[in-house]
């Protein structure tokens, strides 16, 4: 009996021992992995992901917008990638991470967002996620019918009561003219949207919520109407429309009020009209009144 808890002792001793030896000498916990995740248009995929403690991510801006990677509750941020760059961040601590793009999701997990679930190390590498559980079913983008081309047309302009006008549209299905501010030269925080119809519109009015003032650069885009029809839901299932990969949009600049383009006439509002109207009874009533006195004087 003795001789049993001996050797018990003996064996405890050697893994103690055997767990502080290096790592090539022990079979230890995995190394330390780098999980790719690519931060598309305009969807982050796999949208969620499993790592372990220590474990580091790498999001790729794979799209044409710029994105951003930024926890839910603020802790950290990727700042602004634009397409083609990274940025890394390692989990040390098991937990699940809620992250979004602050241009195209919520930090209430709409739109473009995805989670990060850190397991602790020890835990055995989990098994590949169901087909169940697989990220919401990503919307093809729309198929055009032949001989219809999206585009979109639009001149540099100034505000009408915070609207502004795209000149031109093209649309292979009902969707939105969604106005983006320019951000780094590139679409980014939506500032306005409106209805239009499939076919070809013009002169389409947006109003825009957040009026940018003059010289500021906006990126007027076309989006699909999809899920529910008729609700602007974008982050969402109303993305934009892409033709060969590039999203359908114009960059312009809002320029200053009453700068007309070149071959434009002056506007002459009404309330131009009505200066004019006070100037011209201003003078009749200064010439009766002279009229008047020079009358008396010779009387
Ligand atoms: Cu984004």
């Amino acid at each position: 009996m003795r001789r049993i808890t001996y050797l018990i002792a003996v064996a405890l001793s050697l893994g103690l021992l055997a767990a502080f030896l290096p790592g090539s000498y022990v079979a230890a916990a995995p190394p330390a992995a780098t999980v790719e995740v690519a931060a598309a248009d305009f969807e982050f995929q796999p949208q969620s992901v499993t790592i372990n403690a220590g474990d580091t991510i790498t999001w790729t801006n794979t799209g044409a917008a710029p994105h951003t990677a930024t926890a839910s509750d603020g802790s950290w941020d990727s700042g602004n990638l634009d397409p083609g760059q990274t940025f890394s961040r390692t989990f040390d601590t098991p937990g699940t991470y809620n992250y979004y793009c602050r241009y195209h999701g919520t930090p209430q997990g709409t739109g473009m967002a995805g989670t990060i679930v850190v397991q602790a190390q020890a835990q055995p590498t989990p098994a590949p996620a169901t087909p169940t559980a697989a990220p919401a079913p990503t919307e093809p983008a729309p198929t055009q019918p032949p001989g219809v081309t999206p585009s979109i047309q639009a001149n540099d302009q100034p505000l009408e009561n915070n609207t502004i006008t795209v000149e031109r549209v093209v649309a292979a299905q009902d969707g939105w003219i969604v106005v983006h501010l320019d951000e780094n030269g590139r679409p980014g925080p939506v500032i306005g949207h409106t209805a239009v119809s499939a076919g070809e519109s013009a002169n389409v009015q947006v109003p825009l919520d957040q009026p940018p003032s003059p010289g500021t650069m906006i990126w007027p885009m076309l989006h699909i109407d999809a899920g529910s029809i008729g609700v602007y839901e974008f982050p969402g299932p109303d993305s934009p429309v892409t033709v060969d990969g590039q999203i359908v949009m114009v960059q312009i600049t809002v320029t200053a009020a009453g700068e007309a383009a070149p071959g434009q006439l002056p506007r002459t509002g009404s309330g131009d009209m009505t200066s004019l109207w006070l100037l011209g009874g201003l003078a009749l009533a200064l010439l009766a009144a002279g009229a008047f006195i020079r009358r008396r004087r010779t009387a």
